[in-house]
């Protein structure tokens, strides 16, 4: 495969997302809200509001933020200054192919999976494994809103308000076994309900799968809802994955398994191509995808005539986080 090297020269400034502008700036507007006892749903308010201001009244959004059995409680995790990506544009510009490889397929398509009753099984290298309800998945632990950049392979990016845990929170509580070194993730794959799986694109169920230490790092997210409210179907309804140093792809949807395992899961993407898509697949602008560069991203909402393309941020900005991860393993090599 084709490999640059620092194509650009430049070290690109790492955000500081976790005690950036935006944080510091909304502090004290937060303190108020967590002193008038409205911690809950007007805790992120400065982001919701945002959201919900640009979002346009014709999707169909599927619940307030009370159908997400616990509200968000705490404002934590990674934040970002950039501006959030409309909801029409974050729900109906999507990446789901069992419900069709087209961007505007799973927003037609979805509406037939079936998001309830729903079950997460926890099998492999597990102290504790079992089928753990949704419901008490919502509950075990509180639920917060992130703000997270995602980058597709592709070359588009969002930015979206997550509604969710740190992965961790489940992973310590299921107590996995010393010899647990990775965790895959398996999807839902009914075709009853999914039109495309079957097709050929991949092979299904969609799988996808990080180390043990990335899983346990805090920004992998367990996510139930985005902007306030329960996920749409077309981004992954009732339960995915959301990883935001790596690209779209490890960001898997409609969750049913998560198994514990001492070896390195092959996924869905590998499987498919693997001279492109690694296991790792962590955002690089310094290592072109074979076909095209990833040195630059477009950000949808901001496709205007004069739109200029954004640079690509190492590990989508992430580095300070995740970083430490890696160290010692040729990027180059370890796509
Ligand atoms: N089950 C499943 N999960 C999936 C995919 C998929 O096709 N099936 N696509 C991935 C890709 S390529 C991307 S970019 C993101 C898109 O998430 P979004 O539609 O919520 O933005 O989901 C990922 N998760
Ligand atoms: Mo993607």
């Amino acid at each position: 495969m084709l490999i640059k090297t620092d194509r650009q020269g430049v070290n690109h400034p790492v955000p500081s997302e976790i005690t950036g502008k935006g944080v510091y700036e909304n502090r004290r507007t937060l303190m108020k809200l967590m002193a008038g006892g409205v911690a809950g749903a007007a805790l992120a308010s400065w982001a919701s509001r945002e959201a919900l201001a640009q979002t346009p009244g014709n999707v169909t959004r599927p619940g307030k933020l009370a159908a997400l059995t616990s509200t968000p409680s705490r404002l934590a995790g990674a934040l970002t200054m950039d501006k959030l990506t409309d909801y029409k544009d974050a729900s109906t510009y999507n990446n789901f192919y069992e419900f069709g490889t087209d961007k505007a397929d799973p927003a037609q398509n979805a509406h037939t999976l079936k998001t309830s009753p729903w079950s997460v099984e926890i099998e492999g290298l597990v102290k504790k494994p079992g089928k753990y309800a949704l419901e008490d998945l919502l509950k075990l632990s509180a639920q917060e809103e992130r703000i997270y950049r995602m980058r597709c392979v592709e070359g588009w990016s969002m930015v979206i308000p997550w509604v969710g845990y740190s992965l961790s929170e489940l992973i310590k509580k299921v107590e996995p076994m010393p010899g647990a070194k990775y965790v895959e993730f398996v999807t839902l794959a009914d075709p009853k309900t999914m039109p495309f799986v079957g097709s050929r694109v991949l092979e299904w169920p969609y799988v996808e799968g990080l180390r043990m230490d990335e899983a346990m790092n805090p920004l992998t997210m367990l996510t139930f809802g985005m902007y306030g409210e329960v996920l749409p179907k077309q981004n992954g309804a009732p339960v995915r994955l959301v990883v935001p140093w790596k690209y779209g792809f490890k960001n898997a949807k409609s969750l049913v398994k998560i198994r514990f395992t001492d070896k390195q899961p092959a996924t869905a993407w590998n499987k498919a191509a693997a001279n492109e898509y690694g296991f790792y697949s962590n955002v690089n602008p310094n290592v072109d995808h074979p076909r095209w560069s990833q040195a630059t991203e477009r950000r949808i909402g901001e496709d205007g005539l004069f739109a200029k393309k954004r640079k690509t941020l190492m590990f989508n900005g992430y580095e300070a986080q995740v970083g430490q991860l890696y160290t010692g393993m040729d990027l180059k090599q370890f796509i």
